[in-house]
């Protein structure tokens, strides 16, 4: 398949929802036809970057992160993400799937933690001007199964400590985001088992990109 302009792709959803496992599934789909592309993810993507992610996940025992320097740090990450890889990748024809873009910083940071959409609006302006997701793919699925699915991996991080109504919050958000721009996000339900959910992704992969072509 030929495209025009190399496209600009992000995964979104609350925790455990299937991010990384079917970001691999766009990624065989995407080699399938031979079509250069490569994965990076949100907070993070370069060395410094994910230096950024380290301080934003971590728990501070000694001082709770404020949610605005929590909001700062994310777009600080991804200023240096957007410079040091998205825009070099597509400048070179590369396709960019990325884990989380900034509909996660509407949802966590607007409705998890209620911070003015103006602001966040505001600093997307600022750090990315006109550079927006092509297409974006919301894996929707309740907190507590996604929950559930994560828990298996140990100790949890800042974001993860939430309780559910702060979840249950950045999935309305979400659902949202979607109802209002739904040219660009595509909503999948991730409750169905993998081979499902996978399929499911196929076929909007098909549709959309016949679109984008
Ligand atoms: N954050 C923010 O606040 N603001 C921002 O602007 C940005 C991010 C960009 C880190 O994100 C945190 O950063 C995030 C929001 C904040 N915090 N939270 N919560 P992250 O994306 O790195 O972390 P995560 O959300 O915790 O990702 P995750 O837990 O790794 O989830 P995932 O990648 O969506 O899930 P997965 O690893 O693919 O799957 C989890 C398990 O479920 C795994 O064992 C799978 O095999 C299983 N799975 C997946 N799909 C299925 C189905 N369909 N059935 C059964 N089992 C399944």
């Amino acid at each position: 398949m030929g495209t025009a302009k190399a496209m600009f792709l992000t995964v979104e959803g609350v925790e455990g929802v299937g991010k990384s496992t079917h970001i691999e599934t766009i990624k065989n789909f995407l080699d399938e036809r031979d079509i250069p592309c490569i994965l990076t993810r949100e907070p993070g993507g370069t060395p410094v970057a994910e230096r950024i992610r380290e301080l934003l996940l971590a728990v501070h025992e000694d001082e709770a992160l404020c949610e605005l320097s929590e909001l700062l740090l994310v777009f600080a990450a991804r200023a240096q993400h957007l410079e040091r890889v998205v825009k070099p990748a597509l400048a070179q024809g590369k396709w960019v799937i990325c884990d989380r873009f900034t509909d996660a910083t509407y949802a966590y940071q607007g409705g998890g933690r209620g911070l003015d959409v103006a602001i966040i609006a505001g600093l997307e302006s600022l750090v990315q001007g006109e550079l927006k997701p092509d297409l974006t793919i919301i894996l929707d699925l309740d907190p507590r199964i996604g929950m559930r699915r994560a828990s298996e991996r140990g100790e949890l991080d800042r974001f993860e400590r939430e309780q559910i109504e702060f979840f249950d919050k950045v999935r309305r958000t979400y659902l949202d985001i979607a109802a209002a721009d739904p040219q660009r996000c595509v909503v999948i339900d991730a409750a169905s088992d993998l081979a499902t959910v996978s399929a499911d992704l196929l076929k909007i992969l098909n549709s959309s990109l016949l679109k984008l072509a």
